[in-house]
């Protein structure tokens, strides 16, 4: 092989008149089409003096052409580096900074603010397709040379927040990508046939690893949403066989009067995952639809670790079993394995398990031991059919509808405050994002209470869906006798605040 990803999963497109991409309307682009866009971005990259290794740091809306990106990446060996839509200019500033990408594209309404952060190139990229990046790709031949890559070169740096609040680039080999896309094609039985309802956002590993990766290798075809609405899923579900989604899809469709086995009837398969899935979901989901959804567990570190299996029983409230080449093993506090069924820390070892951190190697050496086990963060059980449970996490994490916040983040923006004397952040049950996230301050004595200004200066500098739902006020907060603050107990506390009836009553 002379570049795997593109071996594996984009060559095959070049030889393709079969539709790869179905947009919203019915039109769609053909494999030789797509793999033409694709071409045409590894050679804009290339007259940007983008060689193999380099960063490109893309912060555009989902389309084709933003797709295209991605695959072009690979082509050129540069580096994917996908950023949240979401990000504000104060967050990206910071992953200019420490991805040093020789190119930034973003959407045209961001272009001037990057610009002026004066750290990188940036060309732009519209929802359209349109833009100076596209300018540029047009004029371009429809074939190129692949770069030459090996399985254990970079192909993207993904960030994931950091529990210091300081976000880590996570770096992906193309043997991580590749290897996990051949065991959920595998295990999740997908072929040429699928047509997958594609409604994620394609910035992070969901969307775009375990979604294209596996769509791209087994030679099937994608329905490509902009973005996750019900009426657009259920006016695309018909004509699919496949979703993969966040709980919150499956709560939202549930909420639908129109949702049903009809619309399903198609469909031989959901998958979800990014975050806890209520049994309760699961449960009246079946009832609704007739299908068991297939939940699987994973990270943006290490792709997917484990899997509901797709013939045998997919038990509500697990995450199944490890996937074929991938070891689980749950490990006590010096990392010994802990008597079987008791609860521990979740260790992953396998080809999935990413090369380290960007810049960082002593977060790397905290987290990946020396034996290749990456310490998840996340704490489990196996029962006794060997099913994996997620029974909660000893990172200090919200996920708001598959979501990541780390609240050490948004606490350091609030601490900015002048009448804020403290902040804690916690994440509490939500009916719509699974949980929300929640501000409780302690105000500084004689200093005006001033929540409309505290609101604004967040916008600026935390992306929305980091922003707390609710901020509320105190004398005090709960604290261990060491002193550190209990938020089991602000949790416990504030755990009906955003209390409603269960998602998908009848
Ligand atoms: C939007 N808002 C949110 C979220 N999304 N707030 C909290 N959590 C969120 N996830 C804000 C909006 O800015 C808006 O704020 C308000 O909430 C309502 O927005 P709404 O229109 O309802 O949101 P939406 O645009 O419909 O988005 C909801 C969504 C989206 C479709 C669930 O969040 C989404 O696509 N999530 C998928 C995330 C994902 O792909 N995660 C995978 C990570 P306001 O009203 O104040 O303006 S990869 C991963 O975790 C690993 C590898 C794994 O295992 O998969
Ligand atoms: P990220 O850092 O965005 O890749 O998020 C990874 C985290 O999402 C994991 O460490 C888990 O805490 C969580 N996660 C992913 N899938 C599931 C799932 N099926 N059930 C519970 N938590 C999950």
């Amino acid at each position: 092989m002379t570049n795997p990803l593109h071996d594996a999963l984009l060559a095959p497109l070049g030889a393709s008149d079969t539709p790869f991409l179905i947009r919203p309307d019915g039109s769609a682009i053909d494999g030789t089409a797509f793999y033409g866009m694709a071409c045409r971005a590894a050679g804009a990259l290339a007259e940007r003096g983008l060689a193999p290794g380099d960063r490109l740091a893309v912060q555009v809306e989902k389309s084709p052409e933003a797709l295209a990106l991605y695959a072009g990446c690979l082509i050129a060996g540069v580096v994917f580096v996908p950023l949240n839509t979401a990000y504000t200019t104060d967050e990206i500033a910071y992953f200019l900074a420490d991805a040093t990408p020789g190119l930034a594209i973003c959407d045209p309404r961001m272009a001037d603010r990057i610009a002026a952060l004066g750290t990188t190139p940036v060309m732009t990229l519209d929802a359209a397709g349109q833009g100076s990046f596209a300018d540029l790709a047009a004029g371009l031949p429809n074939r190129i040379a692949p770069a030459r890559r090996t399985a254990q070169d970079i192909a993207a740096l993904l960030y994931t927040s950091g529990t210091t609040g300081r976000s880590k680039g996570a770096m992906l080999s193309h043997e991580n990508l590749l290897s996990n896309a051949r065991a959920l094609c595998d295990l999740w039985r997908i072929d040429s046939d699928d047509v997958l309802l594609h409604a994620l956002p394609i910035f992070h590993a969901h969307g775009l690893f375990v979604a294209v990766n596996t769509t791209l290798l087994a030679g099937a075809r994608m329905i490509f949403l902009p973005g996750f609405t019900v009426d657009a899923v259920l006016q695309a579900m018909p004509r699919a066989t496949l979703m993969m989604g966040v709980p919150t899809f499956y709560t939202r469709l549930l909420d639908a009067p129109g949702f049903g086995a009809d619309v399903c009837a198609g469909m031989r398969l959901f998958v979800s995952g990014s975050a806890p899935l209520l049994a309760e979901t699961h449960q009246k989901f079946q009832q609704r639809t007739g299908h068991r959804i297939l939940e699987r567990y994973g990270m943006t570190e290490t792709g997917m670790n484990t899997s509901n299996p797709h013939d045998g029983e997919r038990r509500a409230g697990t995450v199944g079993f490890a996937l074929p080449g991938v070891e689980i093993a749950i490990t006590d506090a010096g990392g010994a394995p802990v008597p079987a069924g008791e609860i521990g820390m979740i260790e992953v070892r396998g080809p999935n398990v990413f090369r380290g951190y960007w810049n960082m190697p002593d977060k790397t050496a905290e987290e990946l031991r020396q034996n290749g086990f990456f310490i998840t963060g996340d704490l489990g059980r196996q029962d006794a059919d060997g099913y994996l449970h997620i029974v909660g996490r000893s990172k200090d994490l919200i996920i708001s509808g598959g979501y990541n916040v780390y609240p050490k983040e948004v606490e350091s923006v609030l601490n900015e405050a002048s009448f804020v004397r403290e902040a804690a952040v916690f994440g509490v049950p939500h009916p719509d994002f699974g949980e929300a996230v929640v501000a409780t301050l302690v105000v500084e004595p004689g200093v005006p209470v001033d929540l409309p200004a505290l609101r604004h200066d967040m916008s600026g500098r935390l992306a929305r869906y980091k922003q707390p739902k609710e901020i509320l006020l105190t004398q005090s907060l709960p604290r261990n006798t060491m002193g550190k603050v209990q938020k089991n107990l602000l949790r416990d506390r504030h755990r009906d605040l955003f209390a409603a009836p269960v998602s998908g009553t009848p």
